[in-house]
């Protein structure tokens, strides 16, 4: 495929035409319909191809179709699925249909993703028609801000390259062992006794209120919901440490900044436990206007599994008595009369997946996350650098070559909801550090997640990875040149 059609994640039709190409030009400017809903899509649209352009792009409501045009429009004649998008490019204007404005923030993803130099310097996109749905509605990144924390600055960065691949889903990892990240009105003295610092004695920090509402506002401009991860019953030091009534003994542990997990655990004969888990979660399903909350559930190494299960429904009913459907790992798969509806989320590929399988076939949907592919703390190879290499080494192919509903076996396959990229921060601290292991294994982790299995093709996706990596580079991203893509 050719570097004017270097999209990715692949559409599912890509149809070159002989027309005009639109060129932007000193006269641009984005229409939409008069329609209040169309406004974020219609700025987000005028912003980039102002930025690209050097030029203000202006916005216009309701306006004929003509040269120079780009024309975004909510349509039925789609093929179904919420997401679903067109972009029509040709006789020197564009067109970006969708059903939702989520289809149209993809359309508009893919319309950057077409433009290119010209000789003069200005930008063009070749006449083309593309035609395009998603192969799973969860296509998401779990990223661990409690390891070390990201700052809101930071997290517009990530949010800005998921929606660049078409990615959904942002799960964000708020508490664990070392710290609490997320300001919970009931419970001040989470963030104000745990959120100081990150591994090994690194400055912390944590979101307040008005950043979290800043974030989930930035992020579903982008067509992305947050689902943030509040993990009990296990890596919970930081709760311990902030309130003494959760320690059965009252005293409350020090501060933890290094790296062992499986230690920490809530206590289910002590009431404060309890009371604690309504709070948090009330507070979070308060916060929180995505249809899901994330229980966490993973390694807990110290509890005998009766307890354990004590614990994963009291947090599941707190989650579910707001309204809210529950995510949880692997781990609960094991637990009995989990809510209809639960997510449970793949990630251990080191263990017997055999009760994973059960829960799938008892009604519960599968997220896939499986380390040795999607982990990308893990490795590209030994002697990196960064990360981590429990689950292996994971390089751009172990990313991309593999079937979400066939890397277990026997999974009812339309049990599989999605995918979702894992990035856990023990090792990493900047947010080079951060685009150095996504990039470019987060557009294949997203190529998996959106792209149709007979459109996939290992060659054919570093052929157009290419001028994602300059793409890259003109944003000033740290990336991982990995000798697996062909890079200029
Ligand atoms: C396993 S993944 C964990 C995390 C670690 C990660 C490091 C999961 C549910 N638990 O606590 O950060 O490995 O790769």
């Amino acid at each position: 495929m050719s570097d004017a059609f270097a999209i990715v994640p692949v559409p599912l039709v890509v149809q070159p035409s002989s027309q005009a190409p639109f060129v932007i030009t000193r006269s641009t400017v984005v229409v939409v319909d008069a329609d209040e809903e169309l406004v974020p899509v219609a700025v987000l649209t005028a912003d980039l191809l102002g930025r690209v352009s050097g030029r203000a792009v202006e916005i216009r409501y309701a306006e004929p179709d003509a040269p120079g045009v780009v024309r975004m429009r909510l349509v039925e004649d789609l093929p179904p699925g919420p997401e679903t998008y067109r972009v029509v490019v040709g006789q020197g204007r564009v067109r970006l249909e969708a059903r939702t404005t989520d289809g149209l923030v993809h359309a508009v993803v893919t319309l950057r993703q077409l433009l290119r130099e010209r000789a003069d310097g200005g930008m063009q996109v070749d006449a083309v028609r593309i035609e395009d749905a998603p192969r799973y509605p969860w296509r998401g990144l779990s990223l661990d801000v409690a390891r070390h924390f990201v700052s809101v600055p930071d997290l517009r960065v990530l949010i800005g390259l998921m929606g660049h691949y078409k990615l959904n889903v942002l799960h964000l990892h708020l508490t664990d062992d070392q710290a609490w990240r997320l300001d919970l009105p009931s419970r001040p003295e989470l963030v104000r006794r745990s959120s100081a610092h990150s591994v090994g004695g690194d400055p912390g920090g944590y979101y307040s209120a008005t950043d979290w509402d800043e974030i989930l506002a930035y992020a579903r401009a982008r067509a992305i919901r947050v689902v943030p991860e509040i993990d009990v019953p296990g890596h919970v030091n930081a709760a311990l440490h902030a309130y003494d009534e959760l320690n059965p003994d009252g005293r409350a542990p020090d501060e933890y900044l290094g790296i062992e997990v499986g230690f920490s655990r809530l206590h289910d004969d002590l009431p404060a436990t309890h009371a604690f888990l309504a709070d948090v979660f009330g507070d979070l399903a308060d916060m929180t206007p995505g249809g899901y909350l994330h229980i966490g559930g993973d390694e807990v190494l110290t509890m005998a599994p009766d307890e354990y299960e004590r614990l994963v429904r009291s947090a599941a009913a707190a989650v579910t008595a707001h309204g809210k459907r529950v995510v949880a790992w692997q781990e609960v798969a094991s637990v009995a009369e989990l809510p209809a509806g639960t997510v449970v989320q793949y990630w251990d590929t080191r263990v017997d997946p055999a009760p994973f399988v059960a829960a799938a076939r008892a009604g519960a949907r599968l997220l896939m996350s499986p380390a040795s592919k999607v982990y990308l703390d893990m490795k590209y190879r030994p002697g990196f650098p960064l990360g981590q290499e429990w689950a292996g080494h994971v390089e751009l192919r172990d990313a991309y070559d593999w079937e979400p509903d066939e890397l277990v076996e026997d999974l009812p396959p339309d049990a599989v909801v999605g995918v979702e990229a894992g990035l856990w921060t023990e090792t990493l601290r900047t947010l080079d550090d951060l685009t150095t292991m996504l990039l470019p294994r987060l557009a294949a982790v997203a190529e998996v997640a959106w792209s149709a299995p007979d459109r996939r093709d290992f060659d054919d996706f570093t052929a157009r990875l290419r001028a994602h990596g300059r793409h890259w580079d003109r944003l000033g991203l740290a990336w991982h040149h990995t000798p697996q893509g062909s890079w200029d």
